[in-house]
């Protein structure tokens, strides 16, 4: 690994200029540059991998099964890297991610250390000014955001949070040496994905650990273990065509679908499917039966299945009923657990719901709620992320993004938006995104970009601009067909519910993955249709 810290050498103006070096940066500049463009990415973080450089908290893993959640653009790639294990554990795809940086030689065109603080459009010269590090002014003909989704930190502002006398940790931003929380007491504010991966390793550890809970999370043990060499050569004989398959499922992964209604099955059935896909483990489980998403009383017979299931884990009847979620499974991201449950069954953990009664105040000592201290030498907030929006809006771009996107994000395909020339969003919200795979949708952006900025210098246009009546109209869309799942109808960070004060709006396009290229593809093969070109 060559010094991440120094400086490219070139200063500009690029053809292209990057924001964040995650997967979708990092493949970004590859394709650019395999194009012949100067390209300058500048990431914030010391090193390559985005969420993955910075969400290193205990525990941390992603929800796709290994073999999926991997680039597929290069064949030498995805046959050469071996994962370990089914799902692949933070450490494991910051590996992967610093190889792929070697392998292809880009770590040469990254500006590590250096965040982005004000992009302006320069309207005479049809280029990109960005504000960056201190105060550095580089200037690039387009400019694209590989923020990442879940990249800002949502940080509660708890009253006297300031007052705290002990350790402090998000998980999103989890220091690199790591904590070892061995003997103390601990509290973790939250249940989410990060939550329930981090409670049964922080308990393990510590003296004593306070979970507060605001709202009960629905998990499926992900049974992990290290991948069968013979399966994993397997899955790479046949990679196209896995990959293929993945290509035409609403989230670009390659499960089974039970398209049957759960309410036509009959209670032996039903449960033959749930119990398989408990079985099987992770994300699947949700594809059990086709109506799941979409229907209420069906929805119910999964959630009260998984209910029964925390009954069956968790000893103390009052402390399973405190974990058991009541609203639609699916509805938030599904967690997938090891040993989640279970953890409950430890004496030196407790739950505390804050569901009715807020958490009132951080203490010099600990953790106000319910009207007692809870005493903690650390605080873990695991309270999320301002999801999709929150690192865009966190750049000052002009003209404004953020009074355009006062009442909520609007986007041309999550790709574009009008008023904001040459600037393209990877994963943006009005995308399938947070819905999908991330590592193929990531991909079939990137690679549309890179198509459309080859197709304007082909062309000898320097600009690009989506039109508002095409944007208006994909938001339209994108709004209306939130409507029919029921995904829309609980408070997720899909529809930034977790942040105050933040316009309720389902962000992500939940038509699925095939129709959403379909669109894309249809758009690029009618001469950038819904966009400006000049
Ligand atoms: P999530 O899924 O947004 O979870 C955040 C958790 O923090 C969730 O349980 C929240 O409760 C809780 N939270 C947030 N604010 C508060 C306050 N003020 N008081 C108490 N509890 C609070 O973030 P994660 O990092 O776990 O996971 C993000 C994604 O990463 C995940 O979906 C996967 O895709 C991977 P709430 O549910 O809002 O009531």
């Amino acid at each position: 690994m060559s010094n991440q810290h120094s400086k490219p050498e070139q200063t500009g103006p690029f053809d292209a200029v990057i924001v964040g070096a995650g997967f979708a940066g990092m493949y970004m500049l590859h394709r650019l540059r395999g194009m012949g463009l100067s390209v300058r990415v500048f990431e914030a973080g010391s090193g390559v991998g985005g969420t993955w450089y910075w969400n290193r908290y205990p525990g941390a893993r992603c929800d796709v099964e290994s073999m999926q959640y991997s680039y597929q653009f290069s064949e030498e790639l995805q046959q050469e890297w071996v994962w370990p294990e089914r799902y692949a554990p933070q450490p494991e795809i910051l590996r992967y991610a610093n190889h792929v940086a070697d392998r292809f030689d880009l770590r040469r065109d990254i500006q590590f250390g250096t965040r982005v603080h004000s992009a302006t459009f320069d309207e005479a010269e049809d280029r990109w000014v960005l504000e960056v590090g201190d105060g550095e002014r580089v200037t690039g003909t387009h400019c694209i955001m590989a923020t990442g989704c879940l990249s800002s930190a949502n940080m509660p502002k708890f009253a006297g949070i300031d007052s705290f006398q002990g350790e402090t940790y998000h998980t999103g931003h989890w220091p690199n040496e790591g904590v070892d929380f061995s003997g103390k007491r601990v509290a973790i504010i939250g249940t989410g994905s990060s939550a329930i991966q981090s409670i049964p390793i922080i308990a393990w550890q510590a003296a004593h650990l306070y979970v507060f809970q605001r709202t009960p999370i629905y998990t499926i043990p992900a049974h992990n273990g290290p991948l069968d060499p013979k399966y994993q050569a397997a899955v790479k004989a046949d990679y196209a065509c896995i990959r293929a398959r993945a290509k035409q499922t609403f989230g670009g992964l390659d499960f089974k679908l039970n398209m049957e209604s759960a309410l036509v099955a009959s209670e032996e059935e039903r449960q033959r499917e749930f119990e398989k896909r408990w079985a099987y483990g992770g994300l699947p489980f949700i594809g059990a039966f086709g109506d799941l998403l979409y229907d209420h009383a069906a929805n119910d017979l999964a959630a009260e299945f998984v209910r029964l299931k925390i009954r069956e884990v968790v000893h103390d009847p009052q402390v399973a009923e405190m974990l058991s979620p009541s609203n639609v499974i699916g509805c938030k991201r599904l967690c997938v657990d090891t040993g989640y449950w279970e953890t409950y069954n430890r004496p030196n953990v407790t739950l505390i719901d804050v569901s009715g009664e807020p958490i009132e105040a951080i203490t010099s000592a600990g953790v106000r709620a319910r009207g007692r201290e809870y005493a903690a030498d650390a605080i873990v907030s695991a309270t999320g992320f301002d999801a999709m929006t929150g690192a865009l809006l966190k750049i000052d771009v002009r003209q404004s993004l953020k009074e355009k996107w006062s009442e909520g994000p609007k986007t041309y395909l999550g790709l574009g938006i009008a008023g904001f020339p040459n600037l393209f969003t990877i994963t943006g919200p009005g995308s399938p995104s947070v819905l999908t795979n991330m590592l193929p949708s990531i991909e079939q952006h990137v690679e549309w970009v890179a198509d459309c900025i080859g197709y304007l210098r082909y062309r000898g246009f320097t600009r690009i601009e989506a039109q508002a009546e095409a944007e208006e109209s994909w938001v339209a869309h994108v709004r209306e067909i939130a409507g029919t799942s029921l995904r829309s109808t609980c408070s997720s960070w899909y529809i930034g519910a977790n942040v105050p004060g933040k316009p309720r709006v389902f962000m992500p396009y939940i038509g699925g993955f095939p129709a959403y290229v379909q669109k894309c593809d249809a758009v690029a093969a009618n001469r950038y249709e819904g966009f400006v070109l000049a």
